[in-house]
């Protein structure tokens, strides 16, 4: 088979547990884990299932979770519960569990489930069982190591690429004795969720086998982190990359940022498997939100990834309009297996939210760009002059 411009075809996996759109964060908050279930009841009435192998993923043990997160963490976790949490508000307010990451009911299965997830993915990876493996329960970036952060408990994100460290081996090289095998060990980091991918760069910050790629928008805004001037530290120096965004931006802006800084990251970085994670917030007239991305916008950068042939993981993330994001991770899991969706959308169980239109796409809308092409050319121009400074 002739490889074109959209690469050879791929071996998918998909990870999806039928529990997962059952747990509720509380009435009011904008985090659905509902949304999965939609993107996986959508994406197999359009008969993506038949393309991929689909696993439930195996639950995460309480020491895979340790293998970065503090022990008394992960056991706080694993035994608070709704009723109990009154007896605990010390240990509440140390882990910032609360408000905007509450104590619900079957909390830990649900940390146990979406970092499973991710997890099988990498092993999967791993083995060369598959090219891409696909979580959208997945990309909960903002939990750190001791506390939760921004709807976000375990750093599914952190444990899966840990997970493709262990093993991942890089390019093939020659020298004088022949044809060896280098271990280069790198796993590039892209995170296209519209807040900055805090926790997984500050996990990597100062090592230079991860690369960490964050796009978000910057200033007053949740977690606050990621100035353009937050390259990493010592061996990581330059390892890390912000890309700070204003409200209102477009396909065409995005792409002409995304697709220079990364191309150039893949050219000197070399990754030996890339994670990617889709959080689907970025996307036109999300809850949270305030880009303008349109489904093919967004799925553009699965697309793009995909090109390079290498092990790639697809995680999910925010999103918080449930019918786009069920549209976008369903159309992405579409570009992943390489078939193009029509847009007139089929039946499916939740077919009422996809009204009045039924289709797979949404127009974006016409809210003002506030990211000049001067803003862009000039981030870009700085962006890539950091990234020649990890040429040898
Ligand atoms: C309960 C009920 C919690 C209603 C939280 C929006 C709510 C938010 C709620 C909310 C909300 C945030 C902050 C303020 C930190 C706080 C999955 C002291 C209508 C990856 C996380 C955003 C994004 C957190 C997660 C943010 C992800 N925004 N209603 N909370 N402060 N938290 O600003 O990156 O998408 O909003
Ligand atoms: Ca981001
Ligand atoms: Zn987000």
């Amino acid at each position: 088979l002739l490889a074109g411009p959209e690469g050879r075809k791929k071996r998918v996996c998909y990870y999806y547990d039928s529990e997962v759109g059952n747990y509720y964060y509380g009435q009011g908050h904008p985090m659905k884990p509902h949304r999965i279930r939609m993107a996986h009841s959508l994406l197999v009435h359009y008969g993506l299932h038949q393309k991929m192998d689909v696993f439930a993923p195996t639950k995460a043990k309480e020491r895979d979770l340790c293998l970065f997160h503090a022990d008394d963490y992960v056991r706080f976790l694993k035994t608070v519960t709704p009723e109990t949490q009154h007896e605990q508000i010390r240990q509440l307010k140390r882990f910032n569990v609360g408000e905007d990451c509450p104590v619900f009911d079957g909390l830990f299965p649900f940390c146990q489930t979406y970092a499973g997830g991710s997890l099988g993915g990498a092993v999967r990876l791993n083995q060369k069982m598959a090219d891409i493996a696909i979580n959208w329960a997945g990309g909960l970036h903002h939990a750190k190591k001791c506390e939760a952060s921004g709807f976000c408990y375990v750093n599914d994100i952190v444990l899966a690429i840990l997970e493709l460290l262990k093993f991942h081996e890089g390019r093939f090289t020659s020298s004088a004795a022949g044809p060896s095998l280098l271990k280069c060990q790198r796993v590039l980091y892209i995170d296209i969720d519209i807040h900055h991918g805090d926790g997984v760069e500050e996990a990597f910050y100062t090592t230079d086998r991860v690369m960490t790629v964050s796009f978000h928008k910057f200033g007053d805004y949740f977690p606050g982190t990621g100035d353009i001037r937050d390259v990493g530290f010592e061996k990581g120096k330059y390892y890390s990359l912000n890309v700070p965004l204003n409200d209102g931006i477009d396909d065409e802006s995005y792409q002409c940022l995304f697709k220079p800084i990364i191309s150039k990251v893949m050219e000197v970085f070399q990754p030996g498997a890339v994670v990617l994670q889709c959080g689907a917030d970025s996307l036109s007239g999300d809850r949270l939100g305030c880009f303008n991305l349109s489904v093919k916008g967004h799925a553009e950068c699965v697309r793009f990834m995909r090109s390079f042939n290498v092990p790639l993981l697809l995680v999910g993330g925010g999103g918080y309009t449930m019918r786009n994001v069920a549209r976008c991770w369903c159309y992405e899991t579409g570009v992943a297996v390489g078939v193009e969706l029509e847009d007139k959308m089929p039946y499916n169980e939740y077919y009422e939210y996809f009204g009045p239109d039924y289709t797979l796409h949404v127009a974006p809308s016409n809210m003002e760009n506030q990211n000049s092409l001067q803003y862009l050319q000039t981030i870009r121009e700085r962006l890539l002059e950091n990234l020649s400074r990890l040429q040898h």
